[in-house]
């Protein structure tokens, strides 16, 4: 049976949107003022990088997913335009039919509108810490879909996945596209993997996942330092995130990006280094940066197709497999809980 997504009579009053992205929560994670704080007065300096994502960080995300340079984007979209029968049958012999889609980091929901279509979600659920930017995207799905039920979650799934009762309970399906997966570090990743994977927390069906694939170093670099500075400003917009969340005196003109493969740790980094010494002030604390010190900003790790398959049976995952490009410069997978 096909859901009518075009038709509107039966819609419910969405996209319903939930922010739960709040500064401190009581006994759980450090807000944001604490973690960056804590992460800039350390010896080795460092951000998060869901600080990338305020409203501009998130176009310029976009941008970037537009360049020449960036293949993972692309290359990912060619695998689901090439696949999307065969995933939607792969849930379908699994009996999942009209999953609930958890859209994780979900940001224009692009990726999403493609897959809706095959995958005929019951309810559509995009998740991003980037509240105001998501909401929007929300609307366009549901000017898209108007029968699709649709709970938007400003959220910052790093730090827990608890869904709120909106959520549909049964039939859940994560959807963790474009190797975000992969900022997370691998311990870290596995953790997040064992708690979708277990029925009692994450309560889904499976998980779609979408993972960069080691390759040659300069293809690597090259889609992380674009010739246009797209890049570079999509990192250097940290920083003014950055200001407005601690109050901070950041000038972005005395930071250089810099982008590097990392292969002993299969990992892409990006840092921001100071051109001179300089100092850095917010209420409570002054940070000195040596010129040539740097502020490491993100971590994108690569795997291996054998390497991604063994976490995520590691992370108790039973079924997995996957569909990659011919160059195998990206993955696919889909794990069954
Ligand atoms: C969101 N994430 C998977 C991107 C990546 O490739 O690690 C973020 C990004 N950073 C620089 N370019 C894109």
């Amino acid at each position: 049976m096909n859901l009518p997504l075009n038709i509107p009579a039966l819609s419910p009053a969405s996209p319903q949107f939930i922010n739960l992205y709040t500064d401190a929560v009581p006994g759980q994670a450090p807000g944001p003022v604490q973690e960056l704080s804590e992460g800039l007065m350390a010896a080795a300096a460092s951000v998060s990088p869901k600080y990338f994502y305020n409203a501009l960080g998130s176009k310029l995300f976009e941008a970037i997913t537009a360049l020449s340079e960036y293949y993972p984007t692309r290359t990912e979209a060619g695998i689901f335009g090439a696949s999307h029968a065969q995933i939607a049958q792969t849930l379908a012999d699994r009996g999942i039919h009209h999953p609930c889609l958890i859209d994780l980091g979900a940001g224009n929901c692009a990726k999403a509108m493609a897959l809706i279509p095959h995958l005929q979600p019951r309810q559509y659920v995009p998740v991003d810490i980037s509240a105001d930017f998501l909401k929007e995207a929300a609307e366009q799905v549901q000017s898209r879909f108007p029968a699709l039920d649709i709970v938007g979650l400003g959220m910052d799934f790093s730090a827990g996945l608890a869904l709120p009762d909106e959520v549909q309970a049964h039939d859940r399906v994560f959807f963790y596209p474009g190797s975000s997966l992969g900022n997370f570090h691998p311990e870290q990743a596995l953790q997040f993997l064992q708690h979708m994977a277990d029925p009692a927390q994450g309560r889904a069906r499976g998980l779609l996942l979408g993972i960069d694939l080691v390759k040659d170093t300069a293809t690597l670099e090259a889609a992380y330092d674009d010739s246009l500075g797209v890049t570079a400003a999509f990192n250097k917009n940290l920083l003014l995130n950055v200001n407005q969340l601690l109050q901070s005196d950041f000038d972005v003109r005395q930071w250089r990006h810099v982008a590097l493969f990392n292969a002993a740790q299969s990992r892409i980094e990006m840092h921001l280094e100071a051109m001179h010494a300089l100092s850095v002030r917010w209420p409570g604390h002054t940070r000195r940066f040596e010129a040539g010190e740097r502020i490491h900003t993100e971590s994108s790790y690569k795997y291996t197709l054998g390497g991604m398959t063994a976490l995520l049976k590691q992370a108790g995952f039973r079924q997995v497999r996957h569909w990659s490009d011919p160059q195998n410069w990206f993955a696919v997978f889909w794990a069954a809980v």
